[in-house]
């Protein structure tokens, strides 16, 4: 009998790259995305218009997060092995600015989900896999943050989603359903969302590069990030099911960079060398030269400045995960190196121009 997942957020970065993945291995998966005015499967549409893959395979149902009736009724009629809940208003900055709906969603959402797989008695057969994340860290703890690591979130989204991970937590020692937490630090690829700060960089450079844009705006420069390839972490969201006991993990690659390193790393891939002048809000980051001379960029061109829009009232600036307890018990290593991570990127987003 093949095993049935159910993908909340099938629609987004993780969600897209776990149901190729879980396809590959011979589930049935079902996903859940929102009514929107416009198309929103654009990344899942090449698994959905795949005659390799029958349709029966992948199958899509309408339902939101905030609707326990819909996600409910959904749950019922798929009765699924596995649910993976990575549905979620996911962007930090966003949260001040509606932290009611964001809690809702993240926080009142996943208790929607293991509500239904309580009252419709499914313990025994489904399996419960929570998106954690490493804001609920917040910054204040300097050293290299795991499982055992306070938790001091510093923005709605990071609360939201700490509680989310209490009541995972909660339901699995009350109710024996079998739920995990992982703790997944900041993942990036050519599918990441354009308004997160790498995407929005390596897609901000190409554009400069191909003359389509004169300058990129951006916030916090200094803050660093342990940022791993979403492709590769969402294969640990699937093995931390596959383990007889239920637990939480911690998945990183125990290195981090700052935005700024991000912003030079990636220039000097796309072969601009630059210099930063000034400091705070008026930094900024001037071509000092260029190897493509068929390029639309000169010597002397400001093409990033820093503008208050971008940052977060309260912002957490230093992130740096500790995945040993992934490594020995999943049997695991982080993969893809940031380099690699900046030229996948960006040789995507020159493509699509
Ligand atoms: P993402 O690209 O922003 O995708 C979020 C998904 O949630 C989308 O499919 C979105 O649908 C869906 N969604 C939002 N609100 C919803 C609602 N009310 N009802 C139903 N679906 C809703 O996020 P991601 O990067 O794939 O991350 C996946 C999960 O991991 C999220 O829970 C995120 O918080 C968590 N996480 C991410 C990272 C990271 O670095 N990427 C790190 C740690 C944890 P639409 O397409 O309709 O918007
Ligand atoms: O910001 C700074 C910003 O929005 C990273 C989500 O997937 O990972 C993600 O959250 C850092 C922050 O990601 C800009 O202030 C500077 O310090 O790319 P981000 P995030 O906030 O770390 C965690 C683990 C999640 O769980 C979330 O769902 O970069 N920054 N300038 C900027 N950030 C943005 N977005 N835009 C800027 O212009």
């Amino acid at each position: 009998m093949k095993k049935v997942a159910l993908l909340t957020g099938i629609t987004g970065q993780d969600g897209s790259y776990l149901s190729e993945y879980l396809l590959g291995k011979g589930y049935i998966v079902h996903g859940i995305k929102r009514k929107s005015s416009q198309f929103n499967t654009q990344l899942i549409d090449n698994i959905y218009q795949d005659p390799t893959i029958p349709n029966r395979n992948l199958i899509l149902h309408y339902g939101d997060m905030t609707d326990s009736l819909s996600m409910t009724k959904i749950i019922k009629k798929i009765r699924p092995n596995e649910i993976y809940n990575l549905a979620a208003q996911s962007h930090v900055g966003v949260s001040f600015e509606n932290p009611e709906y964001i809690s809702n969603v993240n926080s009142l959402g996943t208790l929607r989900i293991l509500e239904s797989i309580r009252l419709l008695n499914l313990q025994k057969k489904c399996k419960f896999y929570q998106a954690s994340t490493s804001e609920m860290f917040g910054d204040l703890v300097k050293k290299n943050l795991n499982e055992k690591s306070n938790f001091l979130p510093k923005s709605p989204y990071g609360v939201s989603k700490l509680y989310a991970y209490w009541i995972t937590k909660v339901y699995r020692d009350s109710y024996n359903i079998f739920a995990c937490n992982g703790i997944l630090f900041n993942h990036e690829s050519e599918r990441r969302g354009e308004t997160f700060v790498t995407r929005k960089i390596t897609k901000g450079l190409a554009e400069i590069k191909v003359g389509k844009r004169k300058c990129l705006y951006v916030g916090n420069l200094n803050s660093k990030r342990d940022w791993g390839y979403a492709a590769d972490y969402v294969k640990m969201q699937w093995k931390m099911l596959q383990k007889k006991k239920a637990d939480d993990y911690v998945i990183a690659t125990g290195k981090q960079i700052s935005v700024r390193e991000f912003i030079n790393k990636s220039c000097n891939y796309l072969g601009i060398k630059i210099g930063w002048k000034e400091k705070g809000l008026k930094e900024f980051a001037i071509v000092k030269s260029i190897i493509d001379k068929n390029s639309n960029i000169k010597k002397g061109d400001i093409i990033i400045r820093v503008s208050k829009r971008y940052f977060r009232p309260n912002d957490v600036d230093n992130l740096l995960g500790d995945p040993s307890k992934a490594i020995k018990e999943l049997n695991w290593k982080p993969l893809v190196s940031i380099d690699a991570i900046i030229k996948k990127m960006i040789d995507n987003d020159l493509k699509l121009l």
